[in-house]
């Protein structure tokens, strides 16, 4: 209700209290011709004025119509309306009535209307039986009854009257919650509406002193705070990352977005003139330029494996550079990571096999498109074991995909600077109706892990993909800048759903 109206509903009532002494919110609601708990709500709102006025909640019997009754108040009782299909001068037969009525009005509304001696049932001429009319007009007293019922006057009506709309299931027996309101020890109908709030400006200035103030309700529910919502990138971070640890997978840490040159591209030999390592594909960092630290012993090995004619390679046969290797630069791959970890593993007494996987950002100077930025988040899985082979990788990658919905796969040969062999990955997509690339993979190259110092009969599987191209079909988005970057509507964060990749 407005405020304007609610103040003048605070007034009315008061007005009445003065004049009558008290009031039931009953009554008031009928007087004042709206609803009862519109009442009842200011009442209460007046109850938290100090002694302003005293409120008695009682309990009383009500009639209430039912929906039977609210429609015979609305379009009339049975017998009125049957009374009015009845032709005034051929009279009608019964089975002519249910058909124009229905079978049920046509019967309750008979009996009434004959038992009224509104109407009577004779044959004519020809010894048909109609239903004739005996009176030329009738008074719908039920309806009239019903009426008065609806507007809570049911104290004029006899008790007899109301029992029978009872038995005629046109009336039923209810309590209702009215609230007795009279004078209070201050009752005033000079009310001023009750402040929300203490300002400071009421402190400074006094004011607060003449007036009254809304007593704290504690047991107000606090505003549901609007809480943070997970950008669907995240959200498919998640399902991915819940993917490979069901599959045993161990997370790696990627916290690192700066990484050397050496481990994103030496180490996992890359040559050092390969176009990928230019300016035009990767981000060199200014400052500081130059990684703090290599593994001086390792570096060395990577040194000869790619000059060549060691661990069984040919290599690159050329002059490799620890200045070049030093060179900061952001990550261009995880595979970096991936190369950091192995290492690691490689430095332990005993190689033990593992199962790791990382979804981070990695960054490319490529030319921008509706689907590619200069970065994107890599999702990488590499097993180490002894003796895996390209069947176990083909394998994996199953198991992996089927976990994304994705069982029709194809796998297509091609290069990567540290796999062999390689394969690209594809799926056939049935909404899209065709075969799209799904990720990369490959065994990683002995002139990567024999310089770390692995086993000769570890072998290391691993495969890799986006997370922005399976989020982008997923959410049926497809410009990049609508769900990565800061023109990204927060809306779309705020409203996208739940994401499930396997479905
Ligand atoms: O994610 C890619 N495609 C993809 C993946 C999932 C998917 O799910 C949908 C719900 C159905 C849909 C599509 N791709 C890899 C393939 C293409 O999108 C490709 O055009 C773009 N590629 C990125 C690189 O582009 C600069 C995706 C990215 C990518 C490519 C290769 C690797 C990782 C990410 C890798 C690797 C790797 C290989 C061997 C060993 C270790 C890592």
């Amino acid at each position: 209700m407005e405020e304007a109206a609610q103040e003048s509903l605070h007034q009315k009532i008061l007005r009445v209290v003065a004049e009558r002494g008290s009031a039931s919110s009953a009554v008031l609601a009928k007087d004042f011709g709206c609803d009862h708990q519109t009442v009842v709500g200011a009442i209460k709102s007046l109850q938290s004025l100090k002694d302003v006025v005293d409120v008695e909640k009682r309990q009383a019997e009500v009639w209430l119509l039912t929906s039977e009754g609210k429609d015979v108040a609305q379009n009339g009782s049975h017998e009125a309306t049957v009374y009015g299909a009845v032709n005034p001068d051929e009279g009608t037969s019964q089975a002519e009535l249910e058909e124009i009525l229905s079978k049920t009005i046509a019967e309750l509304g008979m009996r009434q209307a004959i038992a009224k001696k509104w109407l009577e049932v004779r044959k004519t001429a020809a010894g048909e039986k109609r239903v004739f009319r005996k009176v030329t007009e009738i008074k719908d007293d039920v309806k009239t009854l019903l009426q008065k019922i609806e507007e809570q006057k049911w104290q004029d009506i006899e008790k007899g009257q109301l029992k029978d709309l009872q038995r005629r299931k046109l009336l039923s027996k209810g309590v209702s919650n009215t609230f007795l309101v009279s004078k209070g020890s201050a009752f005033t109908t000079q009310i001023e509406k009750p402040e929300a709030e203490l300002t400071a400006e009421m402190i400074a200035s006094g004011s607060w002193k003449g007036k009254t103030f809304k007593p704290y309700n504690f047991s107000a529910k606090g505003l549901y705070p609007k809480s943070g919502h997970l950008h669907p990138l995240m959200k498919v971070r998640s399902e991915f990352r819940q993917i490979f640890l069901e599959m045993g997978f161990t997370e790696m840490p990627t916290n690192n977005f700066v990484e050397s040159s050496f481990w994103n591209f030496d180490a996992l030999f890359q040559p050092q003139q390969h176009p990928a390592r230019d300016a035009h594909d990767t981000f060199f960092m200014k400052d500081p330029k130059y990684a703090a630290e290599i593994p001086d012993e390792y570096a060395e090995k990577v040194k000869l494996v790619h000059e060549g004619d060691c661990y069984g390679s040919t290599g690159y046969q050329y002059d490799w550079k620890f200045e070049e290797a030093k060179k900061n630069i952001l990550r261009t791959h995880t595979t970096a990571v991936s190369a950091r970890m192995l290492y690691k593993l490689s430095q332990q007494e005993t190689f033990s096999p593992v199962k790791y996987f990382s979804v981070d950002r990695v960054f490319r100077n490529e030319a921008l498109d509706a689907t590619h930025l200069a970065e994107f988040h890599q999702i990488e899985g590499f097993i180490a074991d002894y003796d895996l082979t390209l069947a176990n990788l083909i394998g994996i990658l199953y198991e992996f995909f089927k976990k994304l919905g994705m069982t029709n796969l194809k796998f297509k040969p091609t290069y990567n600077p540290y796999t062999e062999p390689s394969m690209e990955v594809f799926s056939y997509h049935d909404e899209m109706k065709k075969w799209i690339e799904v990720g990369n993979s490959g065994v990683f190259r002995p002139e990567m892990l024999l310089p770390m110092g692995l086993p000769e009969n570890v072998s290391v599987i691993a495969w890799g993909l986006s997370l922005e191209r399976p989020t982008m079909i997923k959410y049926g988005i497809s410009n990049i800048r609508d769900l990565f970057g800061h023109k990204v509507d927060l809306q779309m964060v705020h409203d996208n759903p739940l994401c499930r990749l396997d479905k």
